[in-house]
């Protein structure tokens, strides 16, 4: 293959920048050959976990699917790169028992609360804030800061470029064959 298949996890709060930066990252790996796909709401929780809520058990059951399904993936050779919440240390030392420490590698997108509160692109922190949406990470639904991740990225003090070389950078040493 010329890389080694494995599993890139980015872990933040809603609007956090996981998104973005994922993709920014797919694109520098893409210009290299490297296969990747994404994993996020948008193909998971409308299709494969639509039967799933945001209370803590379906959160759980949300990560644990993914992390299979991203595993079958890496099997098949590719680089994964997933942007879920993913607000429990459990949940996380799971996936990274799941996947094998060799093939995963866990960014925190570090922006904090107050941030993504004042920027809130979707207006879902004003919703939550109103009592429309219960549950919502950070509002009145936990999110336990990462103790083990492989790299912390401010993405408030960062712009996307500078955030996404310094995953880049790790990412390569990893990928090398
Ligand atoms: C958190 C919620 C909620 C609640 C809907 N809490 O910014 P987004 O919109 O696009 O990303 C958020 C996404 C979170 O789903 P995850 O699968 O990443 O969460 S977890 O890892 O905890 O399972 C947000 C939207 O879904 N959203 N309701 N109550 N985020």
């Amino acid at each position: 293959l010329g890389y080694k298949p494995q599993l890139i996890w980015f872990v933040g709060l809603s609007g956090s920048g996981k998104s973005t930066l994922a993709s920014a990252l797919e694109e520098k790996l893409f210009a290299e050959g490297i296969n990747t796909y994404i994993l996020d709401g948008d193909n998971i929780r409308s299709g494969l976990n639509k039967d799933l809520d945001f209370s803590d058990d379906s959160r759980k059951e949300n990560i644990r699917r993914i992390a299979e399904v991203s595993k079958l993936f890496v099997d098949a050779g590719i680089v994964v790169l997933t942007a879920f919440i993913t607000p429990f240390e459990d949940e996380r030392n799971k996936i990274k028992a799941l996947i094998g420490v060799e093939n995963y590698t866990e960014i925190f997108v570090n922006c904090p609360l107050e941030e993504c509160e004042k920027r809130d692109v979707k207006g879902l922190y004003a919703k939550a804030r109103r009592g429309e949406i219960k549950n919502f990470t950070g509002i009145d639904s936990p999110f336990e800061e990462p103790k083990n991740a492989d790299l912390n990225i401010p993405s408030h003090q960062l712009s996307i470029e500078e955030g996404v070389q310094r995953i880049y950078d790790l990412v390569k040493t990893k990928i090398e064959v």
